[in-house]
């Protein structure tokens, strides 16, 4: 064996061994338990990010330590090819978003392959190749046949001078980030898939996901945003169109001191017909930015349509205001106004001079006042009329049953979720695999025509939409009737392949979607995955897994089982980030240490779901360490292996100890990262282990053979985060087989045992001495030892004792 640990030489060695012989591969034909571990697949964006490191890290360790338990593991790699960002880089360096991509793709790979991360390759894949998403276009056609997909027309971002739709983005402060143009609002048509249909299921369902953290779970569950409450109707004076909202707070009603529409309500666009002061606010909000954030942070602004509603239940007229704050995407495109108990029309009514009418006060005496802000919780109505002294609860029912046999408003459940907007006006993606055709309509591209593939020659130029104004691309001729017609020439949003390229890993075919081969797979056992991706692209994934399993291609409601989040990787206290300069770049490290150094310091630094603070020394340490575990096990092996076995029945005190700590250590590290997957605490018991192998100076047979199973169990519980080093250290070992596959370390339940166990002895609650105390020992008896101890007897001499207190397996206190 080698006196020094290099480790480029060993981990390059390493890798080769495990290239060559397919270990990782995963097959179905097993009679072991299936395991499927998988991480977040990443976007080809040039290199490894540190981010991206400690996710596969995680990942990897998974899987091995699974792996090492017995288990058939599959643990699959690709890519999430399409987006954005190759388009950005196509048009700043001249190169094809399709070479530029696949450029990535190679150098990333090979990052990958050289952190020694167990993957199975044979399963890679590209959402960009055709293959891929071939099944995407036709499964969407599936979902067109079945009505889950449906075209309207949807607000995007356009800059009138490059003529282009823009992401969000490329909405910089609301301006193109091209030309620095105002971005106006533009409506057009595009596709959307029917999520609604499956909010109910994709709620509750939440409920089945014992293994995801409970924070995403309420996210999602917020996203979604199942309310009870109730519709109404005001009528409009002058008009025979009434406005309708929906509000959670019926009880309140009776505040209503106004109705607020959206800027794009009908009525807002009849209110805006020669009132240029209308029109021009209108203009206004166009240009606005309607994220929530951007929704909550903003100026609230509004004008008076001059239009009045009648208050269902009081008969009074109120204001119908046009506000910036109000979205016709959301709901009824209008709300009733009830300042005194909500903040943002309390806001917006101080503004403008709108009357305030508190209906509802404390029930309990508190503070219920209003003149500094609304008055929010629920309590007991005033001012009410007929509603008078009931409490909110009451009143939400008493004031729907009323206005239900009023005929003006019933009872609602409503969705925060809306649909899912797939159409994106970009080249980087992959086609909408529909035909319009002056006849016939809307065309679905028959199966046989499938995929419909993106053409390569392009103009990209930021101004345009490249497919449509490709010369030949968008002209077809009409599968149902011969004659000339026109492709969409949109592309799918990026979520729509990694909704299902989990499945995809499990069961690619050239035959179909899915082969049975998924449903030995699914659903992942465990996934890993950043916390930005909790909301979209989870519930997007939900909800495809149920779209296919509906379709017959796969049997399982949910697709992840347990859902591992990790935390960021910090530099100084912030997120490592190219634009704050503070990234550390993972291949300079490599080179530097190697990988299972990076490995190591990675899983060592944080327990996965919280940040990891990096630090150059800590890296250091972790390099430290790989020394020093090389350096233990050289020092063993070259005294030569022993030949003799551990004679159980003849062990010292001494030797049961080290054989005690050994099993305890397995223990632990066997639930830290089985049962809590934490394995920072899991690395540091190995640590401790292996410096309390270090002070064990035994070389007799029984010795030297303890210590060849701790380094042996060392080696083997290390392995999963410290792959490359174990391997080699396992042969040195003695093991002509792969650490990879060796089972893990067992727990012998009768080195755990004790024959006898440290008790402090205390004088007067000062600690004076110690004593090894047998474990079935009586209280009496160990009074007894504690008092006949030689230390004790000199504190003790010639004074009188008062009480002798024994705390078991603890401590005994003598007060004198
Ligand atoms: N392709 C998507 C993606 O996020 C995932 C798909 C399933 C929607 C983590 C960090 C990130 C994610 C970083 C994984 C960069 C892949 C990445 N990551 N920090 N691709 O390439 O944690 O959370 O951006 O789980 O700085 O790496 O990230 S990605």
């Amino acid at each position: 064996m080698e006196e020094n640990y290099k480790p480029l030489a060993i981990e390059e060695k390493i890798q080769q061994h495990w290239a060559q012989s397919g270990i990782f591969k995963a097959t179905e034909d097993s009679d072991k338990e299936k395991y499927y571990c998988l991480s977040m697949f990443p976007y080809p964006s040039g290199n490894l990010h540190m981010g991206h490191v400690r996710n596969y890290t995680i990942g990897d360790v998974i899987s091995r330590f699974q792996r090492m338990l017995g288990k058939n593991v599959m643990q699959p790699m690709g890519w999430d090819a399409f987006g954005l960002p190759a388009e950005n880089a196509a048009m700043k360096n001249k190169v094809h978003p399709a070479d530029w991509t696949y450029r990535n793709i190679n150098y990333m790979r090979a990052q990958l392959q050289r952190l020694g991360f167990g993957y199975d390759w044979e399963r890679e894949l590209a959402t960009c190749d055709p293959s891929y998403y071939r099944w995407e276009q036709w499964f969407f056609l599936r979902l067109l046949e079945k009505g889950l997909v449906y075209k309207k027309t949807s607000p995007v971002n356009w800059c009138p001078h490059d003529q282009t739709v823009l992401a969000n983005e490329q909405v910089i402060d609301g301006c193109c980030w091209r030309c620095d143009t105002q971005v106006v609002k533009k409506e057009i048509s595009q596709w959307f898939l029917k999520i609604t249909a499956y909010a109910d299921e994709l709620l509750a369902d939440l409920d089945k996901l014992d293994g995801w953290p409970e924070q995403v779970k309420t996210m999602q569950a917020n996203w979604i945003g199942k309310s009870q409450g109730v519709e109404m109707d005001f009528s409009v004076e002058g008009t025979d169109e009434p406005i309708r909202i929906y509000t959670t707070r019926p009880d309140t009603v009776m505040g209503v001191t106004y109705v607020a529409v959206a800027a794009e309500h009908p009525l807002a666009l009849a209110a805006a017909e020669n009132n240029p002061a209308i029109q021009a606010f209108l203009d206004e909000c166009k240009v606005m930015e309607t994220s929530e954030a951007a929704l909550e942070t903003m100026e609230k602004k509004g004008i008076d349509s001059g239009f009045k509603a009648i208050h269902p239940i009081t008969g009074e007229p109120v204001t119908v205001w046009i506000a910036n704050f109000v979205l016709m995407t959301y709901g009824t495109g209008a709300v009733m106004s009830v300042p005194a108990h909500d903040q943002r029309d309390y806001e917006f009514a101080k503004k403008y001079n709108i009357p305030l009418k508190q209906v509802i006060f404390s029930a309990e005496g508190g503070d219920d006042s209003i003149a500094e802000q609304a008055f929010t919780a629920k309590g007991i109505l005033k001012n009410s009329g007929p509603f008078d002294g009931l409490t909110s609860e009451q009143a939400v029912d008493a004031i729907a049953d009323y206005l239900e046999k009023a005929g003006k408003g019933q009872r609602k459940t409503n969705y925060r979720l809306r649909d899912w907007g797939v159409s994106r006006q970009r080249y980087w993606g992959a086609p909408v695999p529909v035909i319009y055709c002056d006849d016939c309509g809307t065309v679905a591209v028959p199966d046989q025509d499938l995929p419909v593939e993106l053409p390569r020659d392009v103009v990209l130029d930021g101004s345009q939409s490249p497919l449509a104004a490709h010369p030949t691309f968008p002209h077809v001729d009409c599968p149902e009737c011969g004659k000339p017609a026109r492709r969409d020439t949109d592309t799918f949003d990026t979520f729509m392949e990694s909704s299902w390229y989990f499945a995809r890993y499990a069961g690619a075919s050239d035959e179909a979607m899915l082969s049975e081969a998924v449903n030995y797979w699914l659903p992942v056992d465990h996934y890993i995955g950043g916390i930005e991706h909790a909301i979209l692209h989870l519930l997007y994934a939900r909800f495809y897994t149920k779209l296919l399993r509906d379709e017959g291609l796969v049997k399982v409601d949910e697709p992840f089982k347990n859902l591992l989040t990790q935390g960021m990787v910090l530099k100084d206290g912030a997120k490592m980030s190219k634009s704050k300069g503070n990234t550390v770049d993972p291949q300079e490290l490599i080179d530097r240490y190697g990988a299972d150094t990076v490995r190591l310091f990675i899983m060592f630094a944080a327990p996965p779901e919280q940040s990891l603070e990096w630090s150059d020394s800590g890296v250091e340490g972790a390099f430290r360490f790989m020394k020093r575990l090389w350096r233990q096990v050289y020092l063993h092996v070259s005294q030569g292996l022993p030949t003799e076995h551990m004679d159980k029945g003849q062990l010292s005190d001494g030797q049961k100890a080290m054989r005690r700590r050994l099993h305890q250590t397995v223990q632990k590290v066997t639930d830290d990262m089985g049962r809590r997957f934490i394995f920072n605490t899991a690395i540091a018991a190995n640590m401790e282990l292996l410096n309390a192998l270090a002070k064990f100076e035994d070389d007799s047979d029984n010795g030297r053979a303890i210590r060849q199973e701790a380094l042996e169990n060392i080696v083997l519980m290390l392995s999963p985060v410290v792959p490359h080093v174990c391997q080699v250290l396992w042969e040195q070992l003695g093991h002509s087989d792969d650490i990879v596959v060796a089972p893990w370390p067992k727990v012998d339940e009768s080195a755990l045992q004790q024959d006898s166990l440290e008790m402090v002895i205390q004088v007067n609650g000062k600690l004076r001495s110690k004593l090894q105390a047998p474990v079935s020992a009586s209280r009496e008896a160990i009074e007894e030892m504690a008092l006949a101890d030689a230390k004790i007897q000199s504190y003790i001499d010639g004074k009188t004792i008062r009480k002798v207190i024994v705390v078991p397996k603890k401590l005994v206190n003598i007060v004198v």
